[in-house]
């Protein structure tokens, strides 16, 4: 059974994967806003995914016995102005997630719940991958020029993110 302060920190992770969810739909309407289709697409099916992680996570309290809860979000409101700045933002977001995840990796040490420390090493695979595609969003960049980018190139760079598989 899971303590209540590992409960709480759980419940503190599904807030943050929903608040995740909520600022990939509002960078998604921002690129789509831009004229970026592709972009956007992949933000929102993103958001998707980050939403999956919440959902993962309360179910996981519930199999422990836990009473999850669903807290509120706030409103993201720092909108990029370029899509260079708009993957820095997604790499720092996804930073910032690894660290919490590395936290709860933590605590489950700490209190020696080895279902907690298994259940998060998901979360800690998958933080690999969110890294390196967020990476790899502005390495894609880079090559199509940064903000010097032509518009022939990140027309390039949207239809093949428009067209990029769903992640799990
Ligand atoms: Fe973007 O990651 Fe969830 O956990």
């Amino acid at each position: 059974r899971l303590s209540k302060a590992m409960e709480t920190s759980l419940i503190k992770q599904m807030t943050k994967e929903n608040q995740a969810s909520q600022i990939y739909l509002s960078l998604g309407c921002w690129a789509d806003t831009m004229g970026y289709g592709g972009i956007a697409n992949f933000l929102f099916r993103h958001a998707q995914e980050e939403r999956n992680h919440m959902i993962k996570i309360m179910m996981y309290i519930l199999e422990r016995g836990g009473t999850p809860k669903v807290e509120g979000v706030t409103e993201h409101k720092k909108l990029p102005k370029t899509i260079s700045e708009c993957f820095d933002m997604v790499f720092q977001h996804e930073v910032d997630n690894t660290n919490a995840i590395y936290g709860l990796v933590n605590q489950s040490l700490d209190e020696k719940d080895w279902a907690t420390w298994n259940f998060a090493q998901w979360f800690v695979k998958e933080q690999i991958e969110e890294e390196k595609l967020a990476m790899e969003l502005i390495d894609k960049l880079k090559i199509a020029g940064g903000d010097r980018a032509t518009d022939e190139s990140l027309f390039e760079l949207d239809k093949h993110l428009g067209n990029a598989p769903d992640e799990v």
